[in-house]
């Protein structure tokens, strides 16, 4: 799936209000080089970076090639990484900015440029003004707060820029994989549940909903890029039923399909033949197990009834379901682990992903665990692949999620070939 940052282009389309120039260069179809060569013919006073897990490498390579190729641009680096380990990156970068920086990065790139300040005279700023900022470099020390919007405060943020990305070959690739042109999208913020594996760095427990007149401005503007499906990023959308009906009063005859996430509890027959009737495609469950106890060591604070029963409930209505799932959780043993590959092949699902879980950091397993074993590869975890000391034997597991995803794809084919008759 590939999508366009977003946090990029929220914090552009704040920036440009506030009349600071901007350019966002997405390196999803880029290269190395090219960014190389695009950043010295553009010369940025600020170079800022998004960084998460699995972008570390590259964050930090791109990081040095700034340095050497940008000598004299502040370097800033924010995302969910450099949120939770922000005293690792200003070993690469003059500060880092943590949490929901779009009000507080925009105004310091502001004040930055008013006062024509450069990285050895930042300390003239009121640097104790920028919520979240952090710094630890050339004598100074910033460790400023992070600040969750509040809710009265999202309808006054411009809508995210996407003017600086290729629509087209974002559009091409969607098309050759699923045969529509989807975009992401985030109406809500926030979560309030605490699964153990679960890192919410950005937009943590506190639940905020953007308003709808806001939120379905922004579906025109996707619309007007070409796209004719929105997938809804949020974290619980499905959360409040007043406000995912009223969403789906409004979605209803757009001629716009969307997906989302949501929880396995609290889904209603009435709300899902709305969902269907406003266009939602596919829902996508997080199952995590077929155990019980798994799901309890998880937290995830519902049963595998409630799974079973939300993914009956969304295949009734029409709405396509896909499920993920967790194998080799620390503390769950074979049993456990089949009993999630029986209830993946039971259940009416048009999709399922099988991961072993990555200790995150910012979430309770990280902190349970430890963190990840140091001497094992971060970049593995798409993979089934411990980067922590596990009693599982992971060439058994490995060979189980392969068995079990033929199994999956011959019982789709079965019921296809079933329907074309
Ligand atoms: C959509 C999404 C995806 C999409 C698209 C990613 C993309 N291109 O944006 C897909 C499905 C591809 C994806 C994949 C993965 N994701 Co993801 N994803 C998300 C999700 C649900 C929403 C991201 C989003 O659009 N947010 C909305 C924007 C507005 O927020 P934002 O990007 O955070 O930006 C804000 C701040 O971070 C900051 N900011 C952003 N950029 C910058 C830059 C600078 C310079 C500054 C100062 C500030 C700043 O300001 C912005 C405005 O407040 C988040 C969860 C979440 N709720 O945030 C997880 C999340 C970011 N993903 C995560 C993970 C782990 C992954 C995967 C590694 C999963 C996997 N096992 O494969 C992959 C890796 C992908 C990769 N590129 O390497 C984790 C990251 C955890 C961490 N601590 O690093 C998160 C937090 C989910 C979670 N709880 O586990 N993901
Ligand atoms: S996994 Fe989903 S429900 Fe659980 S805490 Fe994270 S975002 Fe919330």
């Amino acid at each position: 799936m590939l999508f366009p940052p977003l946090g990029a282009a929220t914090l552009a389309g704040e920036l440009r209000e506030l009349g600071v120039e901007t350019k966002v260069f997405d390196c999803t179809f880029g290269t190395f080089a090219r960014l190389r060569k695009d950043l010295s013919a553009y010369q940025p006073q600020i170079v800022g970076i998004y960084s998460m897990v699995s972008l570390t490498r590259n964050t930090l390579r791109i990081a040095e090639m700034v340095r050497t190729t940008l000598p004299d641009s502040l370097l800033v680096a924010g995302g969910p990484l450099p949120t939770v380990f922000p005293a690792r990156y200003t070993q690469h970068f003059d500060a880092v900015f943590r949490g929901e920086a779009d009000v507080s990065f925009p105004r310091f790139c502001l004040d930055f440029f008013a006062q024509m300040a450069t990285p050895a005279r930042m300390g003239e700023l009121p640097l104790d003004t920028y919520a979240g900022l952090f710094i630890q470099h050339n004598g100074l020390r910033v460790d400023n707060l992070t600040v969750h919007h509040r809710e009265s405060e999202l309808g006054r943020f411009p809508l995210p820029d996407r003017s600086d990305f290729d629509h087209a070959a974002y559009q091409k690739a969607w098309r050759q994989k699923t045969g529509s042109t989807a975009t992401s999208m985030i109406a809500t913020l926030g979560c309030p549940y605490g699964c153990e594996f679960c890192s919410k760095p950005i937009f943590g427990n506190v639940v905020r909903r953007r308003a709808l007149d806001a939120v379905f401005a922004e579906i025109e503007q996707i619309h007007s890029l070409g796209y004719d499906s929105l997938w809804i990023a949020d974290d619980t959308f499905t959360l409040s039923l007043p406000y995912l009906e009223e969403f789906c009063r409004r979605m209803a005859g757009l001629q716009m399909s969307w997906s989302c996430l949501s929880r396995a509890d609290g889904v209603r027959p009435e709300t899902l033949r709305l969902m269907k009737q406003a266009g939602c495609r596919r829902v996508y469950l997080g199952l995590e197990s077929g155990s019980q106890t798994t799901l309890q060591l998880m937290n995830k604070q519902v049963t595998v009834e409630d799974g079973i029963r939300a993914a009956h409930l969304y295949r009734e209505a029409g709405i396509e379901v896909a499920a993920f799932f967790i194998v080799g959780y620390p503390g769950e043993t074979a049993a456990s682990i089949e009993a999630t590959f029986k209830l993946a092949l039971t259940l009416p699902l048009d999709e399922i992903s099988f991961n072993v879980p990555v200790p995150l950091p910012g979430s309770d397993l990280f902190d349970r665990l430890g963190g990840p074993d140091e001497g094992k590869d971060w970049t593995k975890e798409n993979e089934v692949t411990f980067i922590y000391p596990s009693e599982i034997d992971e060439r058994w597991l490995r060979r189980r999620v392969d068995e079990t995803m033929r199994a999956f794809a011959q019982k789709r084919q079965t019921i296809q070939k079933a329907q074309t008759k």
